[in-house]
C-alpha cells in the first residue's frame, strides 16, 4: 500500500461526502495518542458538518490531557459499545484491525474506509487511503480536507494540527516537510494555536509525572556500545508513583536522544506481558521489521510490539538480543 496526499485525497472524497445521511463510528486505535485523538475527532466533525451522523468509538477514553479536543463531540468507549442501526465504521491511525479490538471491529463486518500512515497497513477496509510518506493521520486527512474543499472549522483544525504537531515530535521529526508546514500554517489560519496546543499537550504533566520520569531515568542504560539505549517501567512504577499508562507519553524520547544512540528502547511490563516502544533516527534501520520479529509493527523510525506473557527480569535480555542483532544486521559498525 503507498499513496500519495493527492490520491488520497481523491479516494477519500467519495467516501466521506457519500457517508451523509449515514450512522458512522470513527474508530481508532487503543490507547489513543494525539494523532488518533486528533484525527478521530477532525473526521467526525467533517461527517457531521457534511450531514453524517458521526461518533468516535475507542476501546480506552481520551486522554486527560487531550480531552479538549473532543468537547462538543460524542465519544463512545468499548464499556457499553452497540453497533447501531446500520452504522459503518471507518478506522483512522490504525495499522491494523487488532489494534482497534475485536470487541469494537467485529459487529461491523468489513470497514468502510481505512486512513492511515502506517508502513504496515495492509489495506484491511473498502476503501483505503494509506499515505506511508505522510507525517500523522491528520495530515493526510488535513491535505485531502485542503484539496477537496470539506468544512474545516476551528476545532477541525485545532484536532488535525494537534496530530500533526504530535506525530512530528513537535515538526522536529524527518517526516516535517515544506508540505507539513504549508498544511500546518493553514490550519493555524483557520484557528489552530501552537501556543494553546503546546500547553494542553506538553505542559500540563502531573506531579506523578515527574516522580515516573525521574525513576524511569534512574533506570536507563546504555548496550551496545552506547548505540542502544534501554529505559523501563516496571510493573509496580505507575502505582508507586501515581500515574498511569497515559502518563508514558513522551518517554521514549529520553533514550531516543542521547548522542551516539541508533535504537531507543521503552519497555513496559503489565499484567499479560511486556510491551515495547522502538525510535531511530535512520530510516535504514527499519524498525517496523525489527518490531514485526517481536510480535508488533509500525513505521521505519518508530514501531512497537507485544511479548505476551512476557515479564521484564525473565526476557529483557531476550528481547535486547533481538534488538541488538537487528541493528548489527542492518547498519554494521
Ligand atoms: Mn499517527
Amino acid at each position: 500500500m503507498g499513496q500519495t496526499l493527492d490520491q488520497a485525497a481523491d479516494v477519500l472524497d467519495p467516501l466521506v461526502r457519500g457517508l451523509a445521511g449515514a450512522k458512522v463510528a470513527v474508530l481508532g486505535h487503543m490507547r489513543p495518542d494525539g494523532d488518533c485523538i486528533g484525527s478521530q475527532t477532525a473526521l467526525c466533525r467533517i461527517l457531521t458538518a457534511l450531514g453524517a451522523d458521526a461518533r468516535c468509538v475507542n476501546r480506552h477514553r481520551v486522554p486527560p490531557n487531550l480531552v479538549a479536543y473532543a468537547e462538543g463531540v460524542r465519544y463512545d468507549t468499548e464499556e457499553g459499545f452497540a453497533r447501531r442501526d446500520g452504522e459503518v465504521a471507518v478506522a483512522v491511525d490504525c495499522a491494523d484491525l487488532s489494534r482497534i479490538g475485536s470487541h469494537l471491529t467485529d459487529p461491523f463486518g468489513d470497514l468502510a474506509g481505512n486512513i492511515d500512515h502506517h508502513v504496515s497497513n495492509n489495506g484491511f477496509a473498502k476503501v483505503n487511503a494509506v499515505v506511508e510518506d505522510a507525517a500523522a493521520t491528520c495530515h493526510v486527512l488535513a491535505h485531502a480536507a485542503r484539496a477537496k474543499g470539506w468544512p474545516v472549522d476551528a476545532a477541525t483544525a485545532a484536532s488535525l494540527y494537534l496530530g500533526i504537531v504530535t506525530d512530528t515530535g513537535s515538526f522536529r521529526f524527518r517526516s516535517t516537510s515544506p508540505e507539513v508546514l504549508e498544511v500546518a500554517a493553514d490550519l493555524i489560519r483557520r484557528g489552530a494555536s501552537p501556543s494553546l496546543t503546546t500547553e494542553r499537550v506538553f505542559e500540563s504533566e502531573s506531579p506523578g509525572k515527574f516522580l515516573l520520569v525521574r525513576e524511569f531515568l534512574a533506570g536507563m542504560r546504555l548496550v551496545e556500545d552506547g548505540r542502544v539505549a534501554v529505559g523501563e517501567i516496571p510493573r509496580d512504577l505507575y502505582a508507586r508513583t501515581g500515574t498511569s499508562k497515559e502518563d508514558k507519553e513522551g518517554l521514549v524520547d529520553f533514550p531516543r536522544s542521547i548522542r551516539g544512540v541508533d535504537i531507543a528502547v521503552l519497555l513496559e511490563e503489565g499484567a499479560d506481558g511486556v510491551k515495547g516502544s522502538l525510535r531511530a533516527k535512520n530510516p535504514e534501520l527499519r524498525l517496523d521489521l525489527l518490531a514485526a520479529k517481536l510480535n508488533g509493527g509500525g513505521h521505519r523510525l518508530a514501531a512497537g510490539f507485544n511479548c505476551l506473557g512476557a515479564t521484564l527480569a525473565g526476557d529483557r535480555e531476550r528481547i535486547l538480543a533481538a534488538v541488538v542483532a537487528h541493528l548489527r544486521e542492518r547498519a554494521p559498525r
